[in-house]
């Protein structure tokens, strides 16, 4: 079943609802010079004849005391998306039309939400309730008679076109509620005498098609409840996945690690590029002799988090017996499902979910600094030729000190911890950075007194997308000589 969401005189009831002085009178929503044309109309004003299209100077000649508003875009744009939200959360299967109308097909979901009125009432609920704002929803087996519908009892309707009503809705519809058909088409219409769309029915497909060219199959198809057009969501895909071939075999795991790594940040990027959460995480393993293995995991909670899918896909190699050189490796996602689908309620709240959820706004904000500075901000420092980071600016490490450093907040994601390593391999300092069990972030740093310090000071800023509520310090007795700035798991 499908539904067609259209909000009632959206530009103006939008500015109605924002300032009560114009609530109940005629108004519309337009530029203000001679040559302006109404782009909406209130309820109130159409009762004077008045609709969007016409220009001003006649709409005031219909109705003196009309109300003249400019229109604000960016407002309705924001309304706008947050009606698509709302609609979201009941299908993925939803396509947006125009800045206030969408279809949704909410076949699947029915067994979550009710059967199709049920569902279309609470959308009309919920949009009022979160922004004061009456739509009027049709529904219908097929899309163009849902459209139809929408506009059958506005405004704040709720028309429902069933299967059995169908031929006679097609049987009376007025042939000019057809989109596409024009005055130039009506004029054909009404020489061949065909008033309704039920009148479709009695010419040949060949008669059709030769007066209206392709539109005469589409009218063929629609008379007799017939409408191929699809709700079009953008792509649908069924999994997420990034591989890359080695430019070497490689036979050790923390190299495979690292490369897990970045293929993991590529699959979780896209993911949350895409709006899209993920249920399982699988990995694909080629060797040198070309044999190839996969290996899937399905995961607690939902996610779209980096670090979650890294750390399944790094659980999943660590269980498979590297016998041969490794060629080629895969990190992937399934089960793929619109981030906007309302999860049901968790009644218990694992830590693990708890910081899988950590994890995820750590990667949000990480992906708007992707955005805004592009890739090379972003690329996990533990990826690059080790030796390169490795060496030490300002010679051998003499004054060295070492410092034991313990942040708290929301830290834990893995940008984290890489962008603590990039940045101490640029200031040249040794050590380790890793997640404790408590949530926070434990990092030793080792070097030259300044370098140190000023980690330390990274420390209480943060990479951009962390929030630090704490930074503890304490010298650290150094046993240990470290070589290199890791990343600990
Ligand atoms: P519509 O949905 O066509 O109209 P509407 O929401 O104002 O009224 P209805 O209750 O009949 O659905 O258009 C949505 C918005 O698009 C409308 O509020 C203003 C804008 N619009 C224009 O700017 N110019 C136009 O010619 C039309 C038709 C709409
Ligand atoms: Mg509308
Ligand atoms: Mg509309």
């Amino acid at each position: 079943m499908i539904l067609h969401i259209d909000m009632d005189a959206f530009f103006a009831a939008v500015e109605q609802r924002d300032n009560p002085e114009l609530r109940h009178r005629p108004i519309v929503v337009c530029g203000n010079s001679p040559r302006s044309v109404v782009s909406t109309a209130s309820y109130e004003a159409r009762q004077f004849g008045i609709h969007s299209a016409m220009p001003l100077f006649q709409a005031r000649q219909r109705c003196p005391h009309l109300v003249v508003v400019p229109g604000n875009r960016k407002k309705y744009a924001a309304a706008s998306r947050k009606i698509m939200d709302i609609i979201s959360r009941f299908t993925p299967l939803m396509e947006p039309v125009s800045i206030d109308e969408a279809y949704a097909d909410v076949t699947g979901c029915t067994t979550l939400f009710g059967p199709p009125p049920v569902i279309a009432q609470k959308i009309k609920q919920t949009i009022v309730n979160d922004l004061a704002l009456t739509c009027s929803i049709g529904i219908a087996p097929v899309k163009f008679l849902a459209k139809i519908a929408s506009d059958m009892n506005k405004p704040d309707g709720l028309t429902h076109i069933t299967r059995d009503q169908m031929p006679n809705v097609i049987q009376n519809l007025p042939i000019q509620k057809i989109p596409g058909v024009g005055k130039q088409a009506m004029a054909q219409m009404t020489a061949l005498n065909i008033q309704t769309l039920g009148d479709i029915q009695r010419f040949d497909i060949r008669v059709l098609t030769r007066k209206f060219g392709k539109f005469g199959h589409r009218l063929f198809q629609l008379s007799r409840g017939v409408d191929n057009d699809r709700i079009q969501t953008g792509t649908v895909r069924k999994s997420i996945s990034s591989e890359t071939t080695l430019e070497t075999d490689i036979s050790d795991a923390d190299a495979a690690k690292n490369v897990l790594l970045s293929l993991a940040v590529r699959v979780g990027r896209e993911l949350r590029q895409k709006q899209l959460t993920c249920h399982s995480v699988f990995i694909k393993i080629k060797f040198s002799d070309f044999s190839q293995i996969t290996r899937t995991r399905k995961i607690l909670t939902r996610t779209c988090s980096t670090e979650a899918v890294f750390q399944q896909a790094w659980d999943l190699f660590q269980q498979v017996t590297i016998r041969r050189p490794i060629r080629l490796l895969g990190v992937g996602v399934s089960h793929l499902q619109s981030r906007n689908v309302p999860v049901q309620l968790e009644l218990i709240v694992l830590p693990e979910q708890d910081s899988v959820r950590q994890w995820e706004s750590v990667d949000r904000a990480m992906d708007r600094i992707y955005e805004k500075f592009g890739r090379d901000m972003v690329t996990p420092a533990v990826l690059n030729p080790l030796k390169k980071h490795a060496r030490m600016k300002g010679g051998p490490m003499t004054g060295k000190r070492t410092k034991k450093v313990t942040i708290s907040g929301k830290v834990q994601g893995v940008f984290y911890r890489l962008e603590t390593q990039k940045a101490a391999r640029q200031a040249g300092v040794a050590g380790y950075v890793k997640n404790l069990a408590d949530g926070s972030v434990e990092a030793v740093f080792q070097g030259p007194s300044e370098a140190v310090d000023q980690m330390v000071a990274w420390c209480h800023q943060g990479p951009p997308a962390a929030r630090v509520d704490q930074v503890i310090d304490e010298v650290a007795p150094s046993q240990t000589d470290f070589k290199d700035f890791e990343v600990r798991y």
